[in-house]
């Protein structure tokens, strides 16, 4: 395994090897839980019948489904084909339905401080309003929506609206630049979008508006635009295009009816990286969606609605956030608090005092917020009563043994069960993780398929490994919740996602059994970064940079990076214009700060290298492909390896001799 490209990024392999901890369920949380082992063989023995109990206990169709699974036309599943259903009415109007109106649906909490309670009475009829009001811009069922807001209430209100008259939502990550919205404008052709005038962060108001200004400059279809009023802070107006959230709302009836969708309905585009520089449109519909939603959210978090509290940090402009923030957890009637800001804004215990404040029972993170809390010290969580905690979630990228026992011990109080949670935008939920009250854990490892799920690690010749052996990650069966397909492009599909392995989906990820079948998950296997849990491909950092007129070849690589996982380290040839003012300058300090501020102009701040390095050439094989693993090897420090196969055998020594000066 220690020569397969599969082991270099994210985990560090040598610890993972070496670890034998397990932490078996306590008696107590096992005779509680709603997770059994009996699920395991209720959905081997028939996995179709399986989902389609879920798909009834779980959510309220308008009309029942008579078939399962249709995969005649694979790679693209047809689940629940002839049922028919809304998801807002299934996330909120049936709970008010049943007399749980008065349930707190959100406990919002504002970064400045300020906060808001919204119930699920409260919620129906704002979706309900909202959904009248995008009705009243001339929204039909089918029409494409683009939500572009910072994590206030309203993101879930726009989201469920949408799904409410049966609009595909796209929601783009608030961090992400004019030029990345523009794309995903165009890419889904929205016709609305909904936006806000900003949003609080580190501690002063940050705008959001004139993004979308800037994006529609650049010519849309879109017809009108929602703003929300957040901040107050002044924007500019384009009459009769922009339209306040507050007054619309207001103007509109409380009263819709949700608009029945045939359960392959398109519920939204979520836009993920790949290999290439030009960004997915993943493309998610209904019924399958919200059942596996559902279901995760039931079983993996063992939620008990009428006394949990949950919490998950991600942003809704991330699966996370749709699947674990809006769909899984309203569905099933939760309480949750949903939070603005920065975890260290005012203080770095910011969110040990949201925790404490409401009670967390259920708190969903990343790996990266664990490292990053673990390098401001314990006297942080140690400053609050944390004991509300029930059950702790962990996703994104692999969590590392370390990080993974500091959050059982110092946030968990040493009791609380941990969820290591695989899954990705494509799989729309949870695969892989163990059950609390069912799995011995182990940390480091997210272990086993869900019920109903069936994964496995191949080889390079597409064999399954032995117990031991490392590999490919494979999903060998159709899923309820599995992307249908990339938006507006078939081909690439099936070539991304069905060609390397004959009939399975490929997930891009290395993966290793041990010796119990146990699966631990090694990071990326092709040119797709995970920086702080956020996917970034290198593609398209390296695209932003060359579009740069100083530069005239760029190569990105993702080196391990203690806090956020991966780090963007690039390294970047001038143009011989550039290269003289560098040298004026001394050491191309400008043009790198230029360089690094042009990519978040061009991606957002989330991908802003690390580090630039400016070299006279870069590693090519003979063929012309940019050897990366050479130049990962420099970026994270050491020897490059085997350089036989480049063109040029010295432009590595170069390169190190620039690293080592720099
Ligand atoms: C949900 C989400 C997906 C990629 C995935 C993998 C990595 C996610 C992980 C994990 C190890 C876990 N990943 N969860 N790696 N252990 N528990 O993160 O979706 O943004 O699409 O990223 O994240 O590499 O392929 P997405």
């Amino acid at each position: 395994m220690s020569q397969n490209e599969a082991t270099q990024p994210g985990a560090d392999l040598e610890n993972l090897l070496h670890e034998t901890r397990t932490f078996p369920p306590s008696p107590e949380f096992a005779a509680q839980a709603n997770a059994t082992v009996e699920m395991y063989d209720v959905a081997a023995t028939d996995r179709e019948a399986f989902w389609a109990q879920q798909a009834r206990e779980l959510i309220t169709w308008s009309k029942d489904f008579t078939e399962v699974l249709d995969f005649s036309g694979a790679p693209v599943a047809r689940w629940f084909a002839d049922g028919t259903l809304n998801a807002a009415y299934n996330a909120v109007d049936r709970h008010v339905e049943a007399g749980l109106g008065d349930r707190v649906a959100i406990h919002f909490e504002g970064e400045p401080g300020d906060t808001r309670t919204l119930t699920y009475a409260e919620l129906k009829d704002q979706v309900s309003r909202a959904a009248n009001a995008l009705t009243e811009l001339g929204v039909a069922t089918g029409d494409r929506v683009a939500i572009y807001l910072p994590m206030i209430p309203e993101a879930v209100i726009a989201m469920l609206a949408c799904a409410r008259i049966g609009a595909p939502h796209s929601v783009v990550f608030g961090g992400f630049s004019a030029e990345a919205l523009h794309s995903r404008i165009i890419d889904a052709d929205a016709r609305v979008v909904i936006t806000a005038d900003g949003g609080y962060r580190r501690g002063k108001p940050s705008a959001l508006k004139p993004a979308v200004d800037e994006a529609l400059a650049k010519g849309t279809d879109v017809r009108h635009v929602l703003v929300v009023e957040r901040t107050g802070q002044e924007v500019a107006w384009t009459e009769g295009r922009d339209v306040r959230w507050g007054e619309a709302l207001e103007a509109a009836s409380p009263e819709h009816a949700p608009v029945d969708v045939e359960a392959e309905h398109p519920l939204f585009i979520l836009y993920t990286s790949g290999t290439t520089g030009k960004p997915k449109g993943i493309l998610h519909t209904t019924g399958g969606y919200l059942t596996q939603t559902a279901f995760t959210f039931r079983h993996v978090f063992d939620h008990k609605p009428e006394t949990d509290v949950y919490w998950c940090t991600a942003d809704i402009g991330w699966v996370t956030g749709h699947s674990y923030v809006t769909y899984g957890p309203l569905l099933n009637g939760t309480t949750q608090v949903l939070y603005e800001g920065t975890p260290d804004t005012p203080d770095k215990d910011r969110w040990w005092d949201i925790v404490e404040k409401y009670k967390v029972t259920i708190l969903y993170t990343a790996p990266t917020a664990i490292r990053a809390c673990m390098k401001w010290g314990e006297e942080y969580p140690n400053k609050h009563d944390l004991s509300s905690l029930r059950v702790l979630g962990s996703v994104g990228e692999p969590i590392n043994p370390e990080a993974w026992i500091w959050y059982r011990n110092t946030i968990g109080g040493g009791k609380t069960p941990i969820v290591d949670t695989w899954w990705q935008t494509e799989t729309g939920a949870i695969m892989i993780s163990p059950l609390p009250g069912v799995t011995a854990a182990k940390p480091g490892s997210a272990q086993v398929p869900l019920p109903g799920i069936s994964a496995d690690v191949l080889n390079e010749a597409g064999k399954p490994v032995p117990n031991g052996g490392g590999g490919y990650l494979v999903l060998t069966e159709p899923w309820p919740s599995m992307l249908r397909g990339i938006w507006g492009d078939p081909q690439r599909f099936q070539e991304t996602y069905w060609s390397r392995f004959e009939n399975m989906y490929f997930a891009g990820d290395g993966a290793k059994k041990d010796e119990d079948g146990d699966v631990w998950l090694l990071g990326r296997v092709d040119d797709v970064m995970n920086v702080s849990g956020h996917r970034l491909s290198t593609t398209e950092i390296e695209s932003a940079l060359v579009s740069h007129p100083s530069v005239a070849e760029a190569a990105v690589v993702g080196a391990k990076d203690d806090t956020t996982g991966q780090a963007v380290v690039a390294f970047v040839i001038l143009r011989a214009e550039a290269v003289s003012r560098a040298d004026e300058e001394g050491e191309g300090g400008d043009v790198v700060a230029e360089l690094r501020n042009h990519v978040a102009k061009e991606i957002g701040p989330i991908a802003k290298p690390r580090s630039i390095l400016v070299v006279a050439e870069l590693p090519k094989t003979r063929s012309g492909k940019i050897m990366r693993r050479l130049l990962r090897d420099i970026a994270e420090g050491r020897e490059a390896g085997d350089v036989t196969t480049l063109a040029d055998s010295s432009v590595m020594e170069q390169i190190s001799k620039g690293m080592k000066a720099g």
